[in-house]
């Protein structure tokens, strides 16, 4: 078994002591893997470390997530409940309407969110779409929130379009390792993935990228997912962490459940291989008690999608979540 003493230290304290664009970011998956197979208090304990030496470790910070167009897309994301392949009951509906975000937007602001992550079930956008986008950007913007956007695939163009329009971050998850990739999605590539993580991030927006677990995927391919994102030059400054959230109708319904305990150190490792990102506890945290949400805070995770709404499926209630805070002393970040 790794142990404490065996784990590449060296590693850890390098990371964690490096700047946004380091050159030496270059976690092997086997290093990785070794993380995850430490004794668990072990592994919370170095987690809690690098975190403490970055961010205040009661801080959480709080982001708000409106489906802006929901359903009817053309993609195959096994796990997606709004893919047109799949009968789960979810209505395609249109781009929404300006005010329509903005009021949203309001009250998320007035339950105390800080940011605004605005998703659209599309392959990626249309020409037509980016104008109105980016004027939810602005408004948005306006409000005093910072602006976060997930619209599929960006090329380059769009990319700037989003920048120019005040963007804070661009949403885009890995999802998997490369080798379970294909096994949850045919209708586009990692590489694809890979190439709008690039134009957001030449374009200047900042990078919100994760994944989900609990698909099926093994040990090592969790592991290949965090070294990919740890890998990116510079890893994203946003790490959302999904645990499945099993809708039926989907092909992944059904899939054998993750230990819990897996998930709390997929959020540690997390931690540990990208030190000053912000963490995020996202989607999963409804079936989870309050106990396991604790233990992945204590684990480094730092940010919530906070509102009783994900996209189509439900989060907690926010006076639950104020509940939780109030009895862990955590606070929300300003
Ligand atoms: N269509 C855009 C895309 O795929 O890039 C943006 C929206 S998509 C719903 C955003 C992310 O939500 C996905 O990449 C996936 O990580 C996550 N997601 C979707 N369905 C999920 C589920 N059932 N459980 C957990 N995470 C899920
Ligand atoms: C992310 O990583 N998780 C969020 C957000 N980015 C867009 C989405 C979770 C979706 C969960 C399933 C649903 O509600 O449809
Ligand atoms: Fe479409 Fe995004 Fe769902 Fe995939 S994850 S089916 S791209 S909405």
């Amino acid at each position: 078994m790794t142990t404490i003493a065996t784990i590449p230290l060296s590693a850890v304290r390098a990371t964690a002591s490096r700047t946004a664009a380091p050159a030496e970011a270059n976690w092997r998956v086997a290093d990785v893997e070794a993380h995850f197979e430490l004794p668990f208090m072990d592994l919370l304990f170095l987690a809690q470390q690098v975190h403490r030496e970055h961010f205040d470790a009661s801080a959480v910070q709080l982001s708000t997530l409106l489906s802006i167009k929901t359903g009817g897309c053309p993609e195959d994301c096994g796990y997606c409940p709004q893919s047109a392949h799949f009968d789960t009951g979810v209505e395609a509906n249109k781009l929404m309407a300006l005010q329509e975000v903005v009021d949203a937007a309001q009250a998320a602001k007035a339950q105390g969110a800080t940011r605004f992550c605005m998703g659209a079930a599309w392959r990626s956008p249309k020409a037509r779409d980016m104008e109105r986008v980016s004027e939810m950007v602005r408004e948005v913007k306006a409000l005093g929130l910072e602006t976060c956007m997930t619209l599929g695939m960006l090329n380059a163009e769009q990319a700037q379009s989003l920048d120019a329009a005040g963007l804070d971050y661009y949403n885009h998850n890995l999802d998997s390792a490369p080798e379970f990739y294909r096994q949850i999605i045919s209708t586009r590539t990692y590489q694809d993935r890979l190439d709008t993580l690039a134009n957001v991030r030449q374009a200047g927006i900042k990078v919100c990228s994760g994944g989900i677990v609990g698909m099926g995927e093994s040990r090592v391919q969790r592991a290949g997912l965090i070294a990919q994102l740890a890998n990116l030059e510079p890893y994203p400054e946003s790490v959302p962490i999904n645990n499945l959230v099993q809708v039926t109708g989907t092909p992944l319904a059904g899939t054998a459940p993750l230990d819990p305990f897996e998930f709390v150190r997929t959020i540690a490792v997390a931690r540990i291989t990208m030190p000053k990102a912000m963490v995020r506890l996202s989607a999963g945290r409804e079936q989870m008690d309050d106990a396991l949400q604790a233990l992945c805070f204590a684990a480094g995770a730092n940010s919530i999608f906070y509102g009783d709404r994900l996209l189509t499926t439900s989060n907690p209630q926010a006076a639950r979540d104020r509940a939780l805070f109030d009895r862990l002393g955590l606070r929300a970040m300003p």
